[in-house]
């Protein structure tokens, strides 16, 4: 309430009771600190502009003062939180409780002084001693539209052409499906600083540039799977010395959930090396995901072929995302995998879409394709209407055993490259930089995330192969200024949107 006396009436007298400490106050939005000030600074109300380009597609700067008014006048609930709060000042990595289907999070945790609250009028507001505090949006798009500047018109990049044409009524750049392979090639192909400054605008338009999603993976039955994927390290064509396990106890499955949530993970991925799951394998994984939903933790799956039967039980269950990946250009899709057809792939991806699941569609860069074959891939992904709603970018992890194993390595600046054409491509996708960061050094992965890679897998270990690990992960996001997001990023869009 002190808060909202002075963003109303920024005198003196209701300066002197807001609670400062004397250390610096970190003025942020959403998940972000953007800047520290002096508490006495803040005396004056222009302190309080946030020089912040955008923010979840609105354009700055921000009037944090002026926000508060508007809003409350407007009679929009704003969550109003202070202390030190986990996604400001903290390393990412605490569990935070999380309410399923609530506008936000509550920032708090065991001696944190976080508060919140759904309006101004009865918010609470606690500090410290050195405290930062953000105000958070919880109402629908229209309590911004009075914080909303015009955008400036963005300047024309060399060799670019039309990514950027059309918009929505948010300004906005339009969603297209009729990407050709040659434009995805021409994208693949744009100078370099062009395609990721064109790539990190798009990003902007729609994510916090500093936030990043974390999922964890589990392998729920490994090993001993009838297809020949010639990457794969469970394929029983190949000896690559793993021993098949059979599907877990939902149990098992739970418990590992459980640590996922703690670990910071908000979306839990279980993956079974099947051909397809046969009824009773579908109903063993419907009750597991049943129970992970529970937790408040996305749930997704990784099965093989699906019928539509199976799919609808899958929505049943309450199943989030369905991951099943095309891997890779349909002209080069037989010299990978020879025991089913591209055309596999898409019908169970239909199904899953006809049941009301959300796609997690993408593929595997490093197989040894050409430039060709990456914008193939592209173009088939981006053909998919809606888009997949989260784009794994996989870089081949060479199993010893597998014929992939000794291909040529990709470069480096090549997979950055088709980050960022997936980001343009599929603008409002979440892109998961997935296998192969274990290998990858700190630079390249800031390289992709600044190419709009906004998701992960978190975790020492992937499916079968080790992963980047926390602390190496922990050790990177802190050095990029970057955090992992305590809720799903498209669900809180989709509350933030009113949808
Ligand atoms: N059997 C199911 C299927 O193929 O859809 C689910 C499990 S499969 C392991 C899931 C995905 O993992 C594959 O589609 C592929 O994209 C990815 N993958 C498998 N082995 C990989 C490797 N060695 N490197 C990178 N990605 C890999
Ligand atoms: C995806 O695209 N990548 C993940 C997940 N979906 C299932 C799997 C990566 C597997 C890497 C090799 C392994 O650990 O077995
Ligand atoms: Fe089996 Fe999936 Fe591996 Fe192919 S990728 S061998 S289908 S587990």
């Amino acid at each position: 309430m002190a808060l909202l006396r002075f963003a109303e009436d920024p005198s003196p007298e209701h300066f002197a009771a807001l609670p400062f400490g004397p250390g610096p106050v970190g003025l942020g939005l959403g998940a972000s600190v953007h800047r520290f000030v002096p508490a006495g600074e803040l005396a004056d109300p222009s302190s309080w502009i946030l020089d912040v380009e955008e923010f979840n597609g609105w354009a700055g700067p921000f009037d944090l003062l002026g926000f508060l008014a508007d809003a409350e006048a407007a009679g929009h609930p704003v969550a109003v939180t202070a202390g030190p709060h986990d996604h400001c000042a903290a390393p990412p990595w605490t569990h935070r409780p999380r309410r399923r289907g609530s506008t936000r999070s509550a920032s708090s945790r065991p001696g944190s002084t976080a508060a919140w609250s759904g309006s101004p009028s009865t918010s609470t507001w606690t500090t410290t001693a050195g405290s930062s505090w953000c105000a958070s949006t919880s109402g629908r798009r229209e309590a911004f539209a009075t914080i909303r500047r015009p955008r400036p018109d963005p300047a024309p990049v060399h060799g670019l052409t039309g990514a950027g044409a059309g918009g929505d009524r948010w300004g906005m750049t339009a969603i297209r499906h009729d990407w050709s392979v040659e434009e995805a090639f021409a994208l693949l192909s744009t100078p370099f600083h062009d395609l990721l400054h064109e790539a990190q605008r798009l990003h902007r338009e729609r994510f916090d540039p500093h936030v990043v999603e974390g999922a964890i993976l589990l392998s729920i039955k490994t090993g001993g799977c009838p297809e020949d994927c010639g990457y794969c390290p469970q394929s029983s064509s190949w000896s690559t010395g793993l021993t098949p396990q059979p599907l877990m106890a939902t149990g098992e499955i739970l418990a590992a959930a459980e640590r996922a949530r703690a670990a910071g993970a908000t979306r839990f991925c279980m993956g079974a090396a099947w051909r397809g799951p046969t009824d009773g394998q579908l109903e063993r994984v419907a009750e597991a995901i049943e129970a992970v939903s529970a937790l408040g933790l996305e749930t997704c799956v990784t099965l093989g072929m699906l019928d539509d039967a199976q799919a609808r039980r899958l929505a049943e269950a309450g199943l989030d995302y369905y991951n099943h990946n095309l891997d890779t250009a349909p002209e080069l899709y037989g010299e990978i995998i020879t025991t089913r057809t591209y055309q596999d792939r898409l019908d169970t991806l239909a199904r899953v879409r006809a049941a009301g699941i959300s796609l997690c569609c993408g593929g595997i860069v490093g197989m040894g394709e050409p430039r060709e074959g990456r914008a193939g891939l592209l173009a088939q992904l981006a053909a998919l209407d809606p888009h997949p709603e989260s784009v794994p970018v996989n870089l081949l992890v060479q199993v010893p055993g597998t014929p992939l194993e000794g291909t040529p390595p990709l470069d480096g600046i090549e997979l950055v490259r088709t980050v960022a054409a997936a980001r343009i491509m599929m603008p409002a996708s979440m892109v998961r930089l997935s296998a192969g960061r274990a290998d990858m050094s700190d630079e390249l992965q800031a390289l992709c995330f600044h190419a709009g890679a906004n998701s992960i897998f978190l975790g020492d270990r992937l499916l079968t192969t080790d992963n980047a690990g926390d602390d190496r992960d922990r050790a990177m996001f802190a050095r990029l200024d970057t955090t992992v997001a305590d809720e799903p990023v498209r669900r809180a869009q989709e509350l933030a949107a009113g949808a």
